[in-house]
């Protein structure tokens, strides 16, 4: 064991008290949401007491003693507690905020990177997410030093505090492969082994499954399971008998007799293993309580076994503990199996605030019931390694991007060559902004056409790999080289990871202090595989920019099973996502360059009057592509253009006054919407061709716009509205798009237009795109039948012809 300050016999016994104090204001924190504050709404809610119980001591050890400023940690969902009062003793949360624990602006139930104000490393909420963000930011971390960036700062660990039955989520599985794949180093993920979950008592010998697994993916097992005073029972005549009954000792019927105490524990022990010798000798000699405290010393409460196994780390290897502990350590429902959500009654509060020597009225103090002098503890606390380094959260620079990027549109194209052929060309530059982009795919970076620009930058590895194929003179048109150099991490399919891993590179600004501008491809339906991951990942405010292609059943002869159609519906309602849906290059040209910037924005609140959006703050980029090659626009990109294709919408053949008709198309279907237009144009009067390259923008703009009015700023109008201001209320709108229909149909919200919306309900049909147009009915004449409907007026001659 390394002997650094703390672990003295001095810095011990303070830590021992910070300990308990740990629990003591965690414990207070939620009675006081619970039973001290009322909200008024009836709701108590416990889920905490008996979980954060289970972490104090492993969290004491960390965060007071073994980490350090450029370590990062995710803290498993219900310890939030525990980590809000380690964070209020070290001076950086305030009473205000616990007092306010789970209430409006208050300390968050789970931590939150962006709502607590406590410097969380990471979210949590959603169990196994956490926990695979400390792995993959172990790779950012070293992709950015790889390529030379922030190597001023030290290496940090990352480092996941996680239950025992948050090991059920696949996510994490997925993720210790892609690490071993990828070389891990520098991950530390510490398992409160505390054999319950939220409903029950886990599954007997689980640790050993658990120890395989890891081994089996690189990893060191360290198992915390005796703590000092039963290492030192087991060393007493009997004491190797008394070992044998605890290993063999099934997990529901430790935690009863911990949840019983001391006189159960000497009936049963006296039951099981009493022999009138040395094992009767050894439990007679202690009293109940010494009994007590000995059955529930595990490894995962004995400080200084933690410190020790913590500070003998010496390597960068990952390292898995497995920390014994008792869910409800030290609170009167250890080791029940109902403690989930059990909640001291006041009564029982009262007791255990007299057992830790507070007085009332002092629940919140710092130093209250300590026997170290409150110089003594400050003194301490003022020396804590984790918190000398002021605040951990970093900033970057932001990368100037240029307005346009240059492109070669061809005459017929998709928007999936298209996006190829802008990353070739921005790989190909010398550029500040290409210099930090930053490419991933889960096994599908040359068929979402992200070739050419993995051919230009080369693959990423902390070690160099050849591409044998090129060495031995094999032509490929793919050059599969890997160095410490390479911008693109190629992922296996799991899409878990690779939300999982834009999170974290999405994260680098602030965790390494480097900016990335991380682009991650993957098959639109996809998304709906990896979608809690994605979620997260914009709840922490990562950013990133997703390109989703191909999509929906334009894809047609590949398959039903690879359509999407709820993605659309998925790029509304995401928050912290900006989604497009480009039809033409030019388009997309405009997008990508606008993506680079948002993505890197952290400005204000305010609303932007020109789409009452709230630009500034940025955010990610979802980009909805299709492999399906179309006739592309020649024209001059103007401001007002790019303006208005960032906002969301352009009329690509303006309404007349007299407009009886408007057809607002998404996407890939921009050749039926024109060619209808085309076929009705004799027909209906000054009809309206409107292209939408973003319905979430042009969404969150009316929405905003409607609820400044509703305050009173009777002047705000956002840019549908302003698009659709001249509209004659008597016309109908057809809206079209290879998605959900509800995606555009809110339109007729705005100004009380009559919409049928066309789009895909049903899938998984293959054929032609034609068969499969025509059969779904977004073809130009299921357009032409809708208009016919909707906007009345004579019969439409070209009605069966398209
Ligand atoms: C994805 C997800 N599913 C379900 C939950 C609800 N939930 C919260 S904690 C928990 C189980 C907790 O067990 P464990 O990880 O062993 O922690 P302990 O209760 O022992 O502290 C569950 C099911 C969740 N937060 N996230
Ligand atoms: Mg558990």
């Amino acid at each position: 064991m390394l002997m650094t300050p703390s672990s003295s016999p001095q810095n011990l016994s303070i830590l021992a008290e910070l300990e308990r104090k740990v629990l003591w204001l965690a414990s207070w924190t939620i009675h006081h949401a619970n039973h001290v504050r009322d909200s008024g709404d009836g709701l108590k809610v416990g889920g905490h007491q008996a979980s954060c119980a289970s972490l104090a001591t492993i969290m004491t050890a960390l965060y007071f003693h073994t980490l350090r400023p450029q370590d990062r940690v995710a803290v498993k969902p219900h310890a939030s507690p525990n980590f809000h009062a380690i964070q209020y003793l070290l001076g950086r949360q305030t009473r205000d905020k616990l007092e306010a624990f789970r209430g409006f602006k208050g300390a968050q139930s789970y931590p939150s990177r962006t709502k607590d104000t406590d410097d969380v490393d990471f979210s949590t909420g959603s169990v196994g997410l956490g926990v695979a963000q400390s792995l993959f930011s172990s790779l950012a971390q070293d992709y950015v030093r790889s390529h030379g960036w922030g190597l001023a700062r030290p290496e940090g660990r990352m480092i996941a505090l996680l239950g025992d039955a948050e090991l059920d989520e696949g996510n994490i599985f997925e993720a210790m492969l892609e690490g071993w794949k990828q070389g891990l180093r520098n991950c530390w993920w510490i398992v409160d082994y505390n054999r319950q979950s939220l409903d029950a008592v886990v599954r007997e010998g689980l640790w050993e499954r658990y120890q395989n697994l890891f081994r089996n993916f690189g990893w060191d097992v360290v198992l915390l399971k005796y703590g000092a005073l039963q290492q030192a029972a087991f060393a007493e005549p009997g004491g190797d008998v008394l070992r044998c009954w605890i290993d063999n000792c099934s997990n529901q019927l430790y935690s009863a007799l911990v949840f019983q105490g001391g006189a159960a524990w000497r009936k049963r022990l006296n039951d099981e293993i009493g022999d009138q010798g040395p094992v009767t000798a050894l439990i007679e000699r202690r009293s109940d309580d010494e009994l007590a405290r000995l059955m529930n010393n595990l490894g995962g409460h004995d400080l200084g076994s933690i410190m020790a196994a913590f500070d003998a780390v010496d390597h960068d290897r990952p390292v898995c503990f497995i920390a014994y502990t008792i869910k409800g350590y030290g609170l009167p429902f250890a080791g029940h199996k109902d403690n989930h959500a059990g909640l001291m009654t006041p009564a029982q509060m009262d007791t255990f605030r007299k057992s830790m020597n507070i007085r009332t009225g002092e629940e919140w103090s710092h130093f209250e019931g300590l026997e170290h002098s409150p110089a003594e503890i400050q003194a301490f606390l003022d020396r804590v390694p984790f918190s000398s380094a002021g605040a951990r959260s970093l900033q970057a620079e932001r990368i100037a991007v240029p307005e346009a990027l240059a492109v070669t549109v061809q005459p017929r194209m998709s928007t999936q060559l298209g996006f190829g052929a802008l990353l070739n060309e921005l790989g190909r530059g010398d550029t500040a902004v290409a210099a930090r982009v930053v490419t991933t795919s889960p096994d599908v970076t040359v068929s979402t056409s992200l070739g050419p620009w993995v051919n230009r930058r080369g693959l990423f590895a902390r070690e160099a790999l050849a591409d044998t194929f090129k060495s031995e003179r094999i032509p490929s048109t793919f050059n599969w080289e890997f160095s410490p150099k390479g911008q693109h991490i190629e992922l296996g399919i799991a899409e878990m990871n690779l939300f999982s891993v834009l999170s974290a590179l999405g994260l680098s600004h602030v965790i390494n202090g480097e900016r990335l501008l991380p682009i991650g491809t993957l098959y639109d339906p996809f998304i709906a595989r990896g979608l809690d991951a994605l979620n997260y990942a914009c709840y922490q405010d990562a950013r990133f920019i997703l390109v989703a292609t191909p999509s929906g059943i334009t894809l047609a002869p590949e398959g039903g099973a690879h359509q999407s159609i709820a993605e659309p519906l998925i790029g509304l309602a995401q928050d912290g996502l900006a989604a497009f849906e480009p039809a033409f290059v030019d388009e997309l040209a405009v997008i990508l360059a606008f993506a680079l910037d948002y993505i890197q924005r952290a400005g204000g609140a305010e609303l932007y009057e020109q789409n009452w959006l709230r630009d500034e703050t940025g955010g990610s980029v979802y980009l909805r592509l299709s492999t399906r090659p179309i006739d592309q626009i020649k024209r001059d990109m103007t401001p007002a253009l790019r303006q208005a294709i960032v906002d969301g919408a352009y009329w690509l053949r303006a309404p007349g006054p007299n407009c009886q008709l408007v057809v607002a198309f998404t996407g890939a279907v921009a050749p039926e919407a024109i060619q209808a237009v085309g076929l009705m144009a004799e027909d209906r009067r000054d009809i309206g061709l409107l292209a939408i390259t973003s319905a979430d923008r042009l969404n969150a703009g009316w929405t905003a716009a409607c609820r400044a009015r509703e305050r009173g700023l009777i002047h705000a109008r956002s840019h549908i509205e302003r698009l659709f201001a001249g509209l004659p209320r008597h016309c109908g709108i057809v809206t079209v798009l290879d998605g959900h229909p509800a995606t555009l149909a809110w339109l007729g919200a705005i100004n009380g237009h009559r919409v049928r919306p066309l789009g895909v309900e049903h899938f998984g049909q293959t054929g032609s795109i034609d068969e499969l147009y025509r059969y779904y009915g977004i073809d130009a004449n299921a357009i032409i039948a809708a208009a016919q409907v909707i906007a009345p007026g004579r019969p439409i001659r070209y009605l069966g012809a398209a």
